[in-house]
């Protein structure tokens, strides 16, 4: 023998406010109490850099060029796993060094440099091309890590 129920439809919207409720409590607490899946997802941070050239010309017909990181500013947090990849695009080969971080390697055309290290300096810091670190090149080749 089935029965039928008939619900009023104000004890349906009822019952569906209750439910809401209940969820977003639960999704809540879940939240506040479980910082580890949460906070190893914040920890660590990656960022593609391109390496590219730019050319211009003076006024007077003057050649020149210009190598950038881009993007030239690189923001994370303290604390954070960080992983910079450093794609080559233009120029053959760029050393690169970050300052406070004691960090060295080299981007070569074609290639990507992968640097890893924990963010455990607050500050900003000059990621800074020592092939192309002189004004004679109209803009020196200087990117920035910016660890808030
Ligand atoms: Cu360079």
């Amino acid at each position: 023998m089935a029965r039928v129920f008939v619900l009023r439809r104000s004890t349906l919207i009822l019952f569906g406010a209750l439910f809401a409720v209940v969820l977003i409590a639960a999704f809540y607490i879940s939240s506040v109490n479980s910082d580890t899946p949460a906070s190893a997802a914040a920890s660590t941070a990656e960022y593609h850099i391109a390496v590219i050239e730019f050319e211009g010309k003076t006024k007077q017909g003057q050649e020149y060029e210009i190598y950038r990181f881009d993007p030239g500013t690189i923001y994370v947090q303290h604390g954070q796993q960080v992983t910079l990849n450093f794609h080559g695009v233009h120029g053959a080969q760029h050393p690169f060094i970050i300052e406070g971080y004691n960090i060295q390697d080299t981007v070569k055309k074609g290639e990507t440099t992968s640097v890893q290290f924990t963010a455990d300096r607050k500050g900003t810091f000059r990621i800074i091309c020592i092939a192309h670190d002189e004004h004679t090149s109209h803009v020196p080749m200087i990117g920035y890590l910016v660890v808030n």
